[in-house]
C-alpha cells in the first residue's frame, strides 16, 4: 500500500454474514474515491462459510483481506485485532462497519470528508437527517434509554454513542490503547468512543439512515444489551 495517497482500510467484523458480505465488499470497493482503499474482513470462523466466500474475493482483488480469528468469538475481541491490523496496514483512516447490510456504503465518501476536520466522525442516526430502521418499539425504546444512560455516564455530548459506523484517525486509534481494552462483545464501541472522548479528540457526527439487516440474524439480544451497558462499570477510568 505504497504511495502519496491517503490509506483507508474499512474494518468489517464478521461472524455468520454469508448472505450479506459479497455485495457490501463489492459496492465498497466501486465506491468513487481518491484515496486508497482496502477492506479488512475480521471473521471468527463462522460457520456459514462467510470467510470462504471473502477468501474468495481477496484472491481477486489485494485490497481485500481476510483474517480469519479461531481463538476466543467476540464483536470487541474481533474490532481490536482488526484495528491493530489496520494500523499496520498503515492506514491514515480507519472505517469500522458492520457486515450486514445495515450500514451503507454510500455514507463512506461524507465520513472521509467530516474526517478532514474532526479526529473520529460518527455516522450518526440520531441528529438532523439520520435515521433508525423500522424497528420494534420496545426496541427503539430499550435503544433510546441505553443510548441516553452511556451519554449521561460518559458526560459526553455525542448524540449516537452506540454507532459502529464510525472513522478514526490514525492518531485516535494509536493513542486510545488497544492493548488495555477490555471488551470481548460488543460494548468495545463504547469503551472506545470513552477513551477518545477522555483523550479529548475532537468527535463529530455526519447524519446516516440505518438498514434492517439484509439476511440473517442479529447477534444483540436484550441480554447482550444488559451485559453491555454492565460494562461500562468495568471501563478504566484512568
Ligand atoms: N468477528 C465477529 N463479528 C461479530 C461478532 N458478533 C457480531 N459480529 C459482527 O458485528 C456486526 C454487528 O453485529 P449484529 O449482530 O448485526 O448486531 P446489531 O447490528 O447490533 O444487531 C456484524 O457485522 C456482525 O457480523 C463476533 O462474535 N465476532
Ligand atoms: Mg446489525
Amino acid at each position: 500500500m505504497a504511495g502519496q495517497k491517503t490509506e483507508v482500510v474499512i474494518m468489517i467484523p464478521t461472524y455468520n454474514e454469508a448472505g450479506n458480505i459479497e455485495a457490501l465488499v463489492r459496492e465498497i470497493m466501486s465506491l468513487p474515491l481518491e484515496h486508497d482503499l482496502a477492506v479488512l474482513v475480521v471473521d471468527d470462523d463462522s460457520p456459514d462459510g462467510t470467510g470462504e466466500i471473502v477468501a474468495r474475493l481477496a484472491a481477486e482483488d489485494a485490497r481485500i483481506r481476510l483474517l480469519t480469528r479461531t481463538e476466543k468469538r467476540g464483536r470487541g475481541l474481533a474490532g481490536i485485532e482488526g484495528f491493530r491490523q489496520s494500523l499496520s496496514l498503515r492506514a491514515d483512516y480507519i472505517i469500522e462497519m458492520d457486515g450486514d447490510g445495515s450500514h451503507q456504503p454510500r455514507y463512506i465518501p461524507a465520513l472521509l470528508e467530516q474526517a478532514g476536520r474532526s479526529d473520529l466522525v460518527i455516522g450518526s442516526r440520531c441528529i438532523q437527517g439520520g435515521k433508525d430502521a423500522d424497528r420494534p418499539f420496545y426496541r427503539r425504546f430499550m435503544t433510546f434509554l441505553a443510548r441516553n444512560y452511556v451519554r449521561c455516564r460518559f458526560g459526553i455530548g455525542v448524540r449516537d454513542v452506540s454507532s459502529g459506523f464510525r472513522c478514526f484517525r490514525r492518531a485516535v486509534l494509536e493513542k486510545i490503547g488497544l492493548d488495555g481494552l477490555i471488551s470481548v462483545g460488543p460494548s468495545v464501541v463504547l469503551e472506545i468512543l470513552d477513551r477518545a472522548h477522555r483523550l479529548n479528540f475532537r468527535i463529530t457526527e455526519v447524519p446516516i439512515v440505518f438498514l434492517e439487516r439484509k439476511q440473517g440474524q442479529t447477534k444483540l439480544t436484550v441480554r447482550t444489551l444488559v451485559q453491555t451497558l454492565l460494562m461500562t462499570f468495568k471501563f478504566k477510568r484512568a
